[in-house]
């Protein structure tokens, strides 16, 4: 953009969709504009820019909130390029911290995938893999499905198996557990080290380095394959997923079960979703929630 000074002015909420300007964005910037928006939290559209040379550029973007950029900061979100993962995103624009919300990863930096990020819990920058919130979705899904992914970034989701792959093999991440009771009582648990194979490999587990105080529930999978209704990798004569109903790192069978069955109470149900250390006993949990952060 060299020397041109750009300023953002933004309309707040009340004006969405109110304001129509009857001139096309501008056709040099208007890529980049929208490129920027579509990494933010933001519900927006691009409602005008003007563009003269040895002028300054303007822009004009509905938002749902008040938000206004200088110069200084835009020639920092100017260089955005595809992000491949949420640490990546909070690194690069350090002012998405706190802002939790849906954001636009590339695993492979090449297929968009909406996500949720958590900008906010332990530093933030996690990449939300697993949601669980509602029992809105069915979790008791096929192979197929588990490894592309599935459910709505803002609600209960499976991130998919094939990114979950890629994001953890990439670079080094930790993970993070995030569980709720239906009493409203919290935990945590956290590991150092989680990693998942390839598809040929299963989408094997590698997980290790645990701390939090939820208790210890997915170090016992370590090294399992994943195992879904109509295909069994684990290690007991029936298949875990069908029993269970759920898809996880089965062996003979688990000591914990995220995607069950969404249970409407803290009922004793192995199918359920279950953090058997969480209490030393299979209660079915209200909100379950997995969250990876790469090393970078
Ligand atoms: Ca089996």
């Amino acid at each position: 953009m060299g020397s041109f000074e750009i300023l953002f002015f933004i309309f707040g909420l009340v004006y969405n969709f109110v304001i129509v300007i009857a001139v096309e964005p501008h056709s040099k910037i208007k890529g980049t504009v929208e490129s920027l928006l579509e990494l933010t939290p933001w519900n927006w559209k691009h409602l005008n820019t003007s563009l003269k040379v040895d002028s300054p550029v303007t822009v004009d973007v509905s938002l749902t909130s008040h938000y206004r950029l200088t110069g200084k900061h835009l020639n920092k979100f100017l260089m955005l390029k595809k992000q491949r993962d949420c640490a990546s995103i909070l690194k690069t624009i350090p002012n998405t911290k706190g802002r939790d919300g849906v954001y636009t990863i590339y695993p492979d930096m090449k297929t968009k995938k909406l996500v949720y990020c958590d900008m906010t819990t332990d530093g933030g920058g996690w990449t939300v893999i697993l949601n669980r919130m509602d029992g809105s979705v069915n979790f008791y899904r096929s192979w197929q499905t588990y490894k592309e992914g599935f459910g709505k970034a803002d609600g209960e989701y499976w991130l998919g198996n094939e990114d979950i792959h890629l994001l953890t093999t990439m670079t080094k991440n930790e993970l993070r557990v995030d569980l709720q009771k239906f009493s409203g009582e919290k935990a945590y648990a956290k590991y150092s080290k989680f990693s998942v194979g390839s598809e040929s490999e299963k989408y094997k587990i590698v997980v290790g380095g645990y701390s939090g105080n939820a208790g210890d529930s997915l170090g016992g999978h370590n090294g399992l394959k994943f195992s879904t209704k109509d295909q069994d990798n684990d290690t007991w004569g029936k298949s875990c997923a069908v029993t269970h109903q759920g898809a996880w790192w089965f062996g003979i069978c688990l000591i914990s079960n995220l995607n069950g069955m969404y249970q409407k109470s803290g009922i004793k149900a192995w199918n359920g979703i279950v953090w058997y250390n969480l209490e030393k006993k299979e209660i079915s949990l209200k909100n379950a929630r997995m969250m990876i952060r790469s090393n970078i």
